[in-house]
């Protein structure tokens, strides 16, 4: 209690816990304080699915989220959102049960060695003892939780925590409580600034989780803007969609600097560029996540301030000249909206008002492919609705061509995983769901994805929570069709073991978690969908492989 206590008198506001005998104080006393109104408690069967959860709450609200399982191999369940946690940055602090050093290493049951499981992921590994029940002992487990929500300000943190028989006693809370104001973020010790003036050589690089300093940096330096689909930069006039091409013509062989913010994962065009030599590369640090620095020769920063104010001709040029590239290859790939013009609707001639008719109507009965889906998701997708995308091929399709906005995109880039991507959104959800303005956190994921986070679908959720899940489904990772061995191995083989087809029916699966189910496979249903009232809704759409 005392633990807990701490770590929400430091900030930490949701706790996520999965059920377990060894673990049961943490929980108990993390249900008395849910009830009492100090923090949300959200209860997963899954680990794997808690940890996901956990990471989304941390990633949407900014601040640590705590994360309570039992011993064995519960806690290894843990592991993958760990990970991701490391490399993307995201404060967790996750809180395991073990046994008492007198029943370690005696081939107990449920008992492994936890202490030092995560590696050297964990910014803090903490083995306590077993409490004692001493008064004096509770002001030390208060100061241990505000602790590790210091060091979780960049990354995860692991509390390994023994107990003794008996393993919890009766829960009493003190009616007038008072856990305290949140405490801000400590600030940084001598960062390193660099100035710069305008040229017309720089490009600004957002990858995943840069922010919308990168955008406001770009402005300043009268560069253009890279900014992926999940930087959080990608939005006004300097970003560059179709930037691969760009970035393959002479454009993008005229550039003399790239800084570089966030983590840019989703082309091979932005670490070629990093890699080559007539480039100098400047990367802003982001605290806690592994410096990008393909070329190995990038100068590290934390911050970039513009020098004077760029000359207008220059960057009518410069950065004009990336833009209308970049638009020039989007509209000879395809138009951004095929409906017919508007006018023809109300024209006075019957003859063009039936033709509006019926290319509307082709419109709306034309089959859903790729591009289609993720520019609707992107379309559908307002300020105060959350975007999580799955590290399906739909997540390059969205980031080559879904024009700039400034809306809140996700994605567990840090390691690019398929799992977890609805747990994740979840997580989201919920912390977003404390704002009263709360719209819709909306899914976009292959078919391998989201079954690979299947569990994520069995949970009960709260009511009202607005979550929808749209499962491009091309049976398989049909991601791999891109590359290379799918022309080299045998085709039977291919199939087998890369694109892993499968039978799974996703109308039984959101039926079994109580979640409504919609097929999509023409572009009115897909437009039904995306306004479509049910709060939980899973809405299938085949694809071509
Ligand atoms: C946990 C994990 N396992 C395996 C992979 C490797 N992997 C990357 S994409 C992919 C297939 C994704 O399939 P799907 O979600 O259906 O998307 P599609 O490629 O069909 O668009 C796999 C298995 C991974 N990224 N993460
Ligand atoms: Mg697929």
């Amino acid at each position: 209690m005392a633990l807990l206590e701490g770590l929400v008198r430091a900030g930490v506001a949701d706790v996520v816990l999965s059920p377990g005998s060894r673990s049961q104080s943490l929980a108990l006393a993390a249900a008395a304080l849910a009830r009492a109104g100090h923090l949300d408690l959200h209860v997963r069967i899954d680990e794997r699915v808690a940890g996901f959860t956990a990471l989304g709450l941390a990633i949407e609200s900014g601040r640590p989220v705590a994360v309570v399982c039992t011993s064995g191999t519960a806690v290894a369940n843990l592991h993958p959102a760990v990970l991701e946690a490391h490399h993307s940055g995201v404060p967790l602090i996750v809180l395991t049960a073990d046994r008492p050093a007198e029943l370690r290493g005696i081939g107990g049951n449920q008992t492994t060695r936890q202490p030092g499981i995560f590696g050297d992921v964990v910014r803090a590994d903490w083995d306590l003892p077993a409490p004692v029940g001493d008064p004096a002992e509770a002001d030390d487990a208060r100061d241990l939780g505000a602790l590790a929500v210091r060091a979780s300000a960049d990354g995860p943190v692991h509390v390994n925590l023994a107990y003794r028989d008996p393993l919890s006693g009766p829960v009493e809370l003190p009616a007038d409580l008072d856990l305290g104001p949140v405490p801000g973020r400590p600030a940084l010790a001598d960062p390193v600034v660099v100035e710069l003036h305008p040229d017309d050589a720089t490009v600004v690089i957002a990858g995943h989780g840069a922010g919308p300093q990168a955008e406001a940096l770009a402005v300043a330096l009268g560069a253009p803007l890279i900014a992926e689909v999940t930087s959080g930069a990608r939005f006004g006039r300097h970003a560059v969609v179709a930037y691969r091409h760009v970035l393959r013509g002479p454009h993008g062989e005229a550039v003399g600097r790239a800084i570089v913010f966030g983590h840019p994962t989703l082309s091979r065009e932005v670490p070629q560029l990093l890699e080559r030599a007539d480039v100098e590369v400047i990367v802003v640090r982001t605290p806690g996540v592994e410096d990008y620095n393909p070329g190995r020769r990038a100068r590290i920063v934390d911050e970039v301030r513009a020098l004077g104010a760029p000359d207008p001709a220059v960057v009518r040029r410069w950065v004009g000249g990336w833009v209308s590239m970049s638009r020039a290859v989007l509209e000879s790939e395809a138009p951004d909206d095929p409906a017919p013009e508007l006018s023809l609707a109300v024209s006075e001639d019957r003859g063009v008002r039936a033709a509006f008719a019926k290319a509307e109507l082709a419109v709306m009965r034309a089959p859903i492919d790729r591009r289609m889906l993720a520019r609707a998701l992107w379309a559908s997708t307002w300020p105060h609705d959350r975007l999580v995308l799955a590290a399906s091929r739909l997540i390059r399709v969205a980031d080559s061509l879904v024009p700039g906005k400034a809306i809140t995109a996700h994605a567990n880039r840090g390691l690019a995983g398929i799992d977890g991507t609805v747990s994740t959104a979840t997580g989201i959800a919920l912390a977003a769901a404390r704002n009263a303005r709360a719209g819709t956190t909306r899914v976009l994921a292959g078919d391998l994805a989201a079954l690979h986070d299947a569990g994520a679908l069995l949970v009960p959720l709260p009511e009202g929570l607005r979550v929808h899940v749209f499962v491009g489904n091309d049976g398989g990772g049909t991601i791999f069709d891109d590359l290379e061995v799918a022309q080299s191995a045998d085709p039977d083989d291919f199939a087998t073991v890369m694109r892993t087809p499968h039978r799974a029916d996703f109308a039984a699966l959101a039926a079994a978690g109580g979640w409504a189910y919609r097929r999509a496979t023409t572009r009115a249903e897909l437009d039904d969908a995306l306004t479509a009232p049910e709060p939980l809704l899973l809405v299938e759409v085949p694809l071509e492989p």
